[in-house]
């Protein structure tokens, strides 16, 4: 079974995607996602103007033997443009393996270990009222997670809103004169102090219903991360993400000698080394690969396992930026794998379901999984190709003097 045709399709719904689709000699067809946010083109491009050729006529069933020619055998090893342009081929090429086997992924990982996937979606507030209400709103829908963010006015300057770290603002349709209408410069020490009474308040008032997650999205230096990890120990999160930022991943250390808060890390982490570090210390409680940048399936299925050795849990990377394609292919690794946590969803995909049929079903704040042949969803390209990519890009972040701060 050769590998006959690659094709790259760009397209843009609410925001950017970009589906890997492979046709085999025999006509099997296995999809798979390659989404970097903000940099769609230059992915296009890795797959169009590189890799498409020098794969054509390999055999698709040496997936790991693909996967390595590209990531090493480019030489220039590395980097979240070409593990994301991996990460889609590989899904691509167990997709059909699965197609081919006649079994679904999870079944050719060993087998389901759970039922079900407990998950956690977000939720936002605009203002304290909000927030309160649109937990309420998710725990009646039957949510067990929530991963809770709002936006703090500026005590000094009412003007000044920060807005945290959300799914609406990591939209790739965001152009940079736009961000600045909504967010001012950011600054840490308003956020900590709002965030530690924001969630007390919701600890109060939903405490014994639900449990919480909050994402620091990398905003804060090690002492102030320290500081507030203390100062939220006794709300009993579920975890604290990305306290701190990825580039000085070993203080992840330090930060655990100072709180028992369960710490969460590595949406930003494309290469499968850099996990090295934080495995084998013990420097976190759940790791956080995206699926769609880490280089896809094969290196996901390496890390679990070895994460498992050390008694460390996994809660995959699971915003709206990667498409459904990726949300179905985590999930049949999450039923295979015993040291599962937990997985990030998100609930507004619906409107998708006509473009991306996935084999997922939400129910009462679980993922369940149908079983069908490979990663299971039907893609409708004729539906793609009436929303044409949108040139787009991430949120940009200041501080007050101007300069960059970690968005
Ligand atoms: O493109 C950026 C998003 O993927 C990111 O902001 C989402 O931090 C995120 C999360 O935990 O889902
Ligand atoms: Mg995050």
């Amino acid at each position: 079974m050769k590998i006959k045709k690659i094709e790259s399709i760009l397209t843009s719904f609410n925001r950017n995607y970009l589906t890997i689709k492979i046709i085999t000699d025999n006509g099997l067809i296995g999809y798979g996602d390659a989404t970097l946010n903000g940099r769609e083109l230059a992915v296009k491009s890795i797959i169009d103007d590189y890799l498409s050729n020098f794969l054509k006529g390999k055999e698709a069933d040496r997936i790991e033997d693909i996967w390595q020619m590209i990531f090493r055998g480019t030489y220039w090893r590395n980097g979240p443009v070409l593990t994301t342009a991996l990460s889609g081929i590989d899904m691509a090429l167990w997709d059909i393996k699965g197609k081919k086997a006649n079994m679904p992924l999870y079944s050719l990982l060993g087998g389901k270990c759970r039922n079900k996937l407990k998950i956690y979606v977000h939720v936002h507030g605009r203002n304290e009222n909000e927030l309160l209400e649109r937990c309420k709103k998710n725990i009646n829908n039957g949510y067990k997670v929530l991963r809770y963010s709002f936006d703090t006015v500026d005590p000094n300057d009412r003007e000044t809103i920060y807005c945290q770290p959300h799914q609406d603002l990591a939209i790739s349709k965001i152009e940079e004169s736009d961000i600045k209408k909504i967010q001012g410069y950011w600054d840490s020490e308003v956020y900590i102090k709002e965030l530690i009474r924001i969630t007390k308040i919701i600890h109060q008032s939903f405490g014994n219903k639900v449990e919480l997650i909050h994402d620091v999205h990398s905003r804060l230096s090690l002492s102030q991360a320290i500081r507030l990890s203390r100062q939220i120990e006794e709300y009993n999160l579920f975890f604290l993400e990305d306290p701190i930022d990825p580039l000085n991943k070993e203080a992840l250390e330090n930060i655990r000698y100072h709180t028992t808060l369960p710490i969460a890390f590595g949406e930003l982490l494309t290469n499968l080394y850099d996990y090295k570090i934080i495995i084998a210390n013990r420097l976190v409680d759940y790791i956080r690969p995206d699926i769609s940048h880490i280089g896809g399936i094969t290196p996901l299925i390496k890390l679990s396992a070895f994460a498992e050795l050390y008694g460390i849990q996994t809660a995959f990377h699971g915003p709206s930026d990667i498409s459904p394609i990726a949300h179905s292919a985590m999930s049949h690794i999450n039923f295979s794998i015993p040291n599962f946590g937990i997985q990030e969803y998100v609930e507004n995909f619906d409107y998708l379901s006509d473009v991306f049929k996935t084999p997922l079903k939400v129910k009462d704040g679980y993922l369940e999984i149908l079983p069908k042949p490979g990663i299971g969803v039907e893609v409708n390209e004729e539906i793609m190709k009436e929303y044409p990519y949108k040139k787009a890009f991430l949120p940009i972040l200041r501080d007050e003097m101007g300069a960059i701060h970690n968005w």
